[in-house]
């Protein structure tokens, strides 16, 4: 007896492939084995995303990711294959349902003081517009961040001619408090280049890290002027102490900030989340203030394929969510698919640590 099954043939249609019996429980096992391997599936396919920032606005999930492609440029430590060129945005109404792609909401060409790379962005809203926060190099190979705004969530979003004067590095999030006021966090160390800022100007050739006994290189937050467009007050340290008060250490891979920040606030406490970089944790840290100081809680998700590791929460109908990324399409470290999975709190307000696979 053969049996058919339907494949997706280069011309675009289903074409019926005819097996044995023994090849088809085969193919049939394999396929469960690849799709039990992944506790979560990727939200799209037809175009490689990472890095999603997703937020609640006008009732509606709105995801904003980086746009992997494959520009053909060689891995390094610096990140340079990660070259994208624009963003797209996406919605669902529920985490687990339908996402549409809004199409390009900001390209490259379209950004006057931006030379390349289009990393992690982040978005707001605020007087009834919404802003798109975006590291990009400038034309000299620096990293800064930039805004672009738009009347509606999905864009398209028209940039600024320069960057945010007093910006520099990567992986923009933008918290907004309860009292309405947002702050910015920035920062990323190696390819986001912040080690080039210790001395408070940036030092082109100058990769060094702290000594590991010194404080390790910390994440920025400044607050946000009312018109979402520059900084109200100069950066400051963000500041992660151990249980007993202690700064950590530049030598804690474990523990320390390396990249991509996301702040959230649960039952008064703010959550500052970040990525440890080359122990390839989302780890996460609380405090009582947007500034900080926060101290070091735990892991939120475990390393995922790939290196790198990203990440945003949000609530919907009293249920968390994190939304992440990891490489399960390509299998490369530069070609990334988004997902989502759900996040849960104990009762003492710690967050129960997620492992994708
Ligand atoms: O997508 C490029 C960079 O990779 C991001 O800015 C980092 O957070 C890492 O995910």
């Amino acid at each position: 007896m053969q049996k058919v099954l339907l494949s997706w043939s280069k011309n675009r249609k289903f074409s019926p492939l005819i097996y044995k019996p023994r090849t088809m429980k085969k193919i049939l096992v394999l396929a469960l084995m690849s799709f039990g391997a992944f506790a979560q599936q990727p939200l799209v396919s037809h175009l490689y995303t990472a890095d999603p920032s997703a937020h609640l606005f006008q009732g509606k999930i709105y995801i904003y990711p980086s746009h992997d492609i494959d520009a053909g440029v060689k891995e390094d430590d610096m990140g340079s294959h990660f070259a994208m060129n624009d963003y797209h945005v996406f919605s669902q109404t529920t985490p687990a349902g339908p996402v549409t792609d809004h199409g390009v909401a900001l390209k490259l060409a379209d950004v006057p003081w931006a030379g390349k790379m289009l990393w992690a962005p982040d978005a707001a809203e605020a007087n009834g517009q919404y802003y798109l926060y975006f590291p990009a190099k400038d034309k000299e190979g620096v990293f800064r961040i930039g805004v672009a705004s738009s009347a509606k969530p999905e864009g398209p979003f028209k940039a600024e001619a320069n960057y945010i004067p007093g910006t520099y590095s990567i992986d923009p999030c933008v918290f907004k408090d309860h009292d309405g006021s947002h702050y910015m966090y920035f920062g990323g160390i190696w390819g986001g280049q912040l080690q080039r800022w210790k001395m408070g100007h940036y030092m082109a050739n100058d990769d060094s890290q702290p000594a590991n006994e010194q404080p390790a290189l910390m994440a920025k937050v400044a607050k946000l002027d009312k018109n979402m467009k520059v900084l109200a007050q100069n950066p400051r340290d963000v500041q992660i102490l151990d249980a007993s008060g202690k700064i950590l250490l530049s030598s804690d891979h474990d523990r320390r900030f390396f990249e991509a920040v996301f702040v959230h606030q649960y039952q008064g406490k703010y959550y500052f989340s970040y990525s440890t970089g080359d122990t390839h944790n989302i780890a996460y840290a609380t405090g009582t203030s947007p500034y900080g100081p926060f101290t070091y809680q735990g892991v939120i998700l475990k390393p995922v394929k790939g290196w790198t590791n990203h990440h945003s929460i949000i609530e919907q109908n009293g249920k968390w969510y994190l939304y992440f990324h990891d490489v399960q399409l390509s299998g490369k470290t530069h070609l990334r698919n988004i997902k989502v999975t759900e996040l849960k709190y104990r009762p003492d307000g710690s967050i129960e640590t997620i492992t994708a696979y």
